[in-house]
């Protein structure tokens, strides 16, 4: 074979036409110095063997105030609805997703940009880092529908061409989150396993995943194994707590048929030195608010209504 026709194996292959098996991760969740951040050290071991950790009182009641205010106002706002960038129920047509509410409100942006927020991310990520993408998830009381079992990273990488798993999730809680209302249940541990998924990626397949994801998904037979092995726990907590999450750390949830309401803020942060590709699917890159083909470094900002 000559030079030029030589390629680089994928490390994380998936969308594959066959089932191959499941291997550990290659690398690794915590790329920064223990105490390099405003994490304790003992925070950043956790996260780093459970793939997540939750943090309360990231937000004060008058600061989970203002952003389910603009929670509000966000709904209604013409232009991330013209973008696309509003996903609705498919049944009942409330709304779902918001996607880059950063980009669209002052406040988020803010929110974002806390030290105490944005150290922490570059904390575990070891860089500086940017926003890969952002989103608001609401689910109203009675008919919010949940998420199937998936890690982001598989989709990530597959439909948006992020190379590694080198980036993080953080949702913060504008509602209670109960053990019954459809939080985010996790799988510890689950961060360390890569699972190649089967099935090829359509053409636009964000249309229809981000309502129900049904490519990208692992079998029944693997969610059971991992389950077994690793166990499952939920985000629980009062408006205003932080869940800090690895970007293959499996996860999912249920609907909420209770009449309490749930909603969050969802901020993905990905390191400027793992700024996409090409989609590793071979498809085209999804729209610019799920995944932001900008990697300029996100500055911190001070003075804001989260000091
Ligand atoms: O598409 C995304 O970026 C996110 N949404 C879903 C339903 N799955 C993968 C990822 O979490
Ligand atoms: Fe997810």
């Amino acid at each position: 074979m000559t030079a030029a026709h030589t390629t680089i194996a994928d490390p994380y292959p998936s969308r594959l036409s066959a089932p191959a098996d499941n291997f550990p991760r290659t690398h690794p969740a915590v790329w920064g110095k223990e105490k390099s951040g405003p994490f304790t050290p003992i925070a950043v071991q956790r996260y780093g063997n459970n793939g997540f950790h939750i943090e309360e009182g990231m937000l004060t009641p008058a600061q989970v105030q203002q952003c389910w205010s603009e929670v509000e106002r966000l709904q209604n706002n013409i232009e991330l609805d013209k973008m696309g960038a509003i996903v609705r129920e498919c049944h009942s047509g409330s709304v779902r997703s918001m996607f880059a509410v950063h980009e669209v409100s002052p406040l988020i942006d803010q929110l974002i940009r806390t030290p105490r927020i944005l150290n922490r991310a570059r904390q575990i990520l070891g860089s500086e880092v940017y926003i890969h993408q952002s989103r608001i998830n609401c689910m109203p009381g009675f008919s919010g529908s949940g998420f199937y079992w998936h890690s982001d990273f598989e989709t990530w990488h597959s439909e948006d061409g992020m190379p590694l798993p080198r980036a993080l999730s953080m949702s913060i809680a504008l509602t209670d989150n109960y053990p019954f209302n459809g939080g985010l249940m996790l799988m510890p541990g689950s961060h360390k396993t890569y699972i190649p998924c089967v099935g090829e990626t359509p053409k636009d397949n964000y249309k229809k995943s981000l309502q129900r994801q049904q490519i990208g998904v692992p079998d029944e037979e693997t969610i059971t194994k991992l389950a077994y092995e690793f166990g499952v726990e939920q985000f629980t907590g009062p408006a205003g707590s932080a869940l800090f999450f690895d970007s293959n750390t499996m996860h999912g949830s249920a609907n909420n048929i209770t009449p309490f309401p749930r909603a969050n803020i969802f901020v993905v942060f990905n390191s400027v030195e793992n700024a996409l590709r090409e989609p590793y699917a071979g498809t085209a890159p999804r729209p610019q608010y799920l995944g932001n083909r900008d990697a300029t470094p996100l500055t911190p900002v001070h003075d804001s209504p989260f000091d």
